[in-house]
């Protein structure tokens, strides 16, 4: 039995190795079943390492064929090798070259982390502890090295050789074989090392960086889909634009390349000039890809193209600092979006993606700090809170510098520590520096786990013309962190006239910074003097902070902001919390009046016709607050399917209200031009769409008949999946034979499959876990695919709370026997799938115990790795 002290990595323990790397030689031979790795690490001992200090190595599933120092075959009593390390016991006190030999097996790796088979493609996945399963290394991110890699392969079955960095030398060898070397001037760590060879298909570019440099693109995939990754090309060029127009950042190498692979545990990876994707990531084509496929291609190709600034060329001392690459390039990936699409829009929905993840993970037993300072399986830390908080984090810092300022800290970032392996403490640094503030106060929204509340209360004295607000903040308590303490958190405000105008005033005390308040201590009151009415105040616009607000405004307060406030995301945001108010009444057993639902109706309404709204906009606006942000803002004793039917009880009676001005927004918003990715079209086909899904789950017999012409006559996938998807979601009388149709007209295409497993996952229907199971017992489901098991079960966990949450545990129990199942083969997708638990205490009893059950007959079985014994440790301890 593993004891908490031999698993747990603490940062406090931080120490640089005794010994750097200088510079990695690799020579790999690839083929069919056994490939080969030489590696010729030139090491030093670090200044002060003691003389006879061993040399430890990390190594993970390797066979080692030879060893040598210098030239010099080691004895057998000079080293040992364990299941995770290479030892040698005295390396010289200077300068030398290690060489050693090993045998690996790609074909067999279905872990698909370090080097394994995709389809018939080699290739490799190293961060963030891969690389030591291709050979014995330091393998740590704050050992940098220039790497030179040749690669040699059958030209008939591999002939394209890639790796990171530039290409210097390629040729043909007798017996059909050829080879290339790859060299990379850029030092770095092992987990940006990549390695690709098989026989692809591609597409070439340039781009012409701002001083000048022409710089050769390529995308890599399998032969045939060439022509579906030039939406990818087209996005990477654009990302490359962007950083030089909006940080200056340039890129470094002669080459960039893509390339796509169907077997990966993640979204994409950033490996030095040679980017590995996860195919749904690259390809995309109309009749096959929606509108979001493709903006999540143009996001993610744009996420890995900034960390060649923010994770390569400045890299993370130790994984605690993830965040320190993660959040950071999330950050300038939804700027990138922002700025490339509606910001507006862009804003609600990173923030309604926030809310149902992050805000989950961090009232749950999975609650970590986004630079936690413990970990016991570094993979399990690849969460919401270091990636989407992280972003908030540097989005508050962005918000409370202004732009300008920003910006000066982060060109002093990327001056000072170009070239570093570096930390959360060095990067809050650089914005004190380039601004000469104080910010170790703020830097406690790295430190600490939990959603802060803030409560707001607000008086108005006419006779002084006086307006204070008073903000409190509060952190419950977190795993592992009973106490809290105050945060900073900027609050972008307005206040708003009766007229509908924004309020200005003639003084006002407290923190206040042009439209910025600033909340520091537990408290504080903020007093505005010469205002002549009561005002309504519009808060925490754009959401400015991570938090979740109690608010002292009335439904009518509410719904005057959904029609005046200048600020969209408020706009939005008011709409969505009226409507959440009457659910959480309802569900707590108070009936609506129908004169709630008329008043929310009319605004729906107004919205939808008003002229100057964007239509995406006006299409967030129609998708109502879903079940799990009902389930959990209750918090406690939640019942699955109380919440459902309430819900659908609400849209019944909006939708009743709502037919004609749905019907109208429908018919006026179909789109007769060709198929376009471009904004303006795809806004209009967001609100023609959700209109249609309205409908649907309203139970409009209108709504089913248009969702299945719509869904017969479509030309896109966008509008197809969507007609399917409100069917399947309203589970209408067509919605069974549409997904038959669905299935057989892709049979061919693995990415639809996906959309297919995604939606019968989410069948709000008894039948739902058989169903599933059958889908898995099917001997040619491909069982070892990351993305059709996640389409299928990490769908159904997350995304249909009903039938996960049954009663009599049998969703619970299909997910942990998947879990048992996949762990034995791919230990991260397993113990993603478990993390579905993380709500398990917010269930009413018979709910809980039936969850508690499922999991400890998991425990009990015994025998689970790494991630998953750690994932489910934690989800029953917290
Ligand atoms: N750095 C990547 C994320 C990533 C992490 C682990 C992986 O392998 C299991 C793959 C990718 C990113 O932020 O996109
Ligand atoms: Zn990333």
């Amino acid at each position: 039995m593993r004891t908490e002290t031999e698993q747990t990595i603490y940062l406090k323990d931080y120490a640089p190795t005794p010994y750097r790397v200088d510079k990695v030689d690799l020579d790999v031979t690839i083929a069919p079943e056994t490939s080969r790795v030489r590696a010729l690490l030139t090491l030093s001992p670090r200044p002060g390492t003691e003389p006879g200090t061993p040399l430890v190595l990390d190594g993970d599933e390797l066979k080692l064929k030879s060893i040598a120092i210098d030239g010099s075959p080691l004895a057998l009593t000079a080293y040992e090798t364990t299941a995770t390390t290479l030892t040698i016991f005295e390396p010289p006190n200077r300068q030398f070259v290690l060489d050693t030999e090993v045998a690996l097996e790609p074909e067999r790796n279905v872990r698909l982390m370090g080097f394994y088979r995709s389809g018939g493609t080699w290739c490799t996945q190293c961060e963030p502890e891969g690389f030591r399963r291709i050979t014995y290394y330091l393998d740590r991110p704050d050992v940098l090295a220039p790497f030179r890699v040749t690669m040699t392969a059958d030209k008939s079955i591999a002939p394209v050789l890639l790796a990171n960095g530039n290409l210097i030398e390629a040729g043909d060898i007798e017996g059909g074989q050829h080879y290339a070397i790859w060299d990379d001037p850029f030092p770095k760590p092992s987990y940006l090392f990549a390695m690709v060879g098989g026989d692809l298909g591609s597409i070439h570019d340039t781009f012409t960086t701002m001083s000048g440099r022409k710089v050769a693109l390529g995308v890599y995939c399998t032969h045939g889909k060439e022509e579906e990754c030039r939406f990818a090309m087209d996005s990477l060029k654009r990302s490359m634009a962007w950083d030089e127009r909006r940080f200056g950042r340039e890129y470094d190498l002669d080459v960039f390349n893509i390339v796509a692979v169907s077997d990966f545990n993640f979204g994409a990876m950033e490996n030095k000039g040679l980017n590995i994707f996860n195919d749904k990531l690259v390809f995309a084509k109309p009749e096959t890809a929606t509108d979001d496929d493709y903006y999540s291609v143009e996001r993610v190709i744009a996420h890995e193209y900034f960390h060649n600034w923010t994770g390569d060329r400045i890299t993370c001392r130790d994984w605690f600092q993830l965040c320190l690459k993660e959040g950071l390039t999330v950050y300038r990936d939804q700027e990138f979006s922002s700025d490339e699409r509606s910001r507006p829009v862009k804003r609600i929905e990173d923030v309604r993606a926030l809310r149902a993840t992050q805000f989950v993970e961090d009232a749950g037993p999975l609650a970590h700090a986004p630079r936690p300072d413990h970990y016991r399986e570094i993979n399990n830390f690849y969460t919401t809170t270091v990636y989407e908080k992280g972003a908030e984090v540097v989005r508050m810092l962005a918000t409370l510098l202004g732009e300008a300022g920003f910006r000066k800290g982060m060109d002093l970032y990327f001056e000072r520590h170009d070239g570093d392996a570096t930390t959360i403490e060095a990067f809050i640094k650089v914005f004190e520096d380039a601004n000469g503030v104080d910010l170790q106060q703020f830097q406690t929204w790295y430190l600490q786990a939990g959603t802060p509340e803030i409560t707001v209360r607000d008086s108005y004295d006419a006779a002084s013309q006086s307006y204070k607000l008073t903000l409190s903040q509060n952190t419950a308590p977190t795993p592992g962190q009973p106490e809290k303490h105050p945060l900073v958190v900027p609050v972008k405000f307005g206040l708003i006239g009766p007229n509908g105008s924004p309020m200005s005033w003639s003084s006002a005390s407290g923190d206040v910074r042009g439209d910025l308040l600033v909340l520091s201590g537990e408290s504080a009151t903020y007093e505005f003097k010469g205002v002549p009415n009561k005002p309504v105040p519009s808060l925490f616009r754009e959401f400015s902070a991570p938090v979740k607000v109690i608010s002292s405004l009335t439904p009518a307060d509410r719904l005057f902001l959904a029609r005046h406030d200048s600020d969209p995301f408020n706009r939005w945001q008011s709409l969505q919390d009226v409507a959440l108010t009457l659910l959480l009444e309802a569900v707590r057993g108070k009936a609506w009046s129908a004169s709630d639902i008329d008043a929310l109706a009319e605004a729906l309404a107004d919205t939808v016709a008003s002229p100057s709204l964007d239509p995406a906009f006006k299409a967030l606006t129609l998708t109502l607050p879903n079940e799990s942000l009902v389930a959990r803002t209750l918090g406690t004793d939640v019942d699955p399917d109380r919440i459902r039917a309430t819900r659908l009880a609400l849209l019944a009676g909006l939708t009743s209200r709502l037919e004609g001005s749905l019907e109208a927004a429908y018919r006026s918003n179909i789109v007769t031009a060709p198929y376009s990715t471009d904004t303006a079209q795809s806004a209009q086909r967001s609100l023609k769409n959700g209109a249609l899904s309205l409908l649907v789950l309203g139970g409009s017999s209108l709504g089913s008949r248009l969702a299945r012409e719509q869904y017969d006559a479509a030309t896109n996938m966008t509008d197809r999946y969507a007609a399917l998807a409100a069917s399947v979601v309203g589970w209408t009388s067509d919605a069974e034979a549409l997904l038959g149709n669905f299935r057989t007209m892709f049979t061919a295409d693995p990415l639809v499959l996906d959309k297919w497993l995604g939606l019968n996952a989410i069948i709000p229907d008894a039948g739902v876990v058989k169903r599933m199971e059958a889908i898995l017992a099917d001997p040619s489901f491909p069982r070892n695919n990351p993305n059709r098991l996640r389409s299928l079960v990490g769908t159904f966990g997350m995304g249909n709370p009903s039938q996960f949450a049954r009663p009599d545990g049998a969703g619970f129990r299909f997910v942990t026997s998947f879990v048992a199942d996949v762990d034995t083969r791919n230990p991260q997708v397993a113990a993603r799938a478990l993390t579905a638990f993380r709500v398990w205490r917010s269930f009413e009893p018979n709910r809980r115990a039936a969850a508690e059950a499922a999991l400890t007959t998991l425990r009990d079985a015994g025998g689970l790795s790494r991630n998953t014994a750690d994932i489910l440790e934690r989800t029953l301890a917290g």
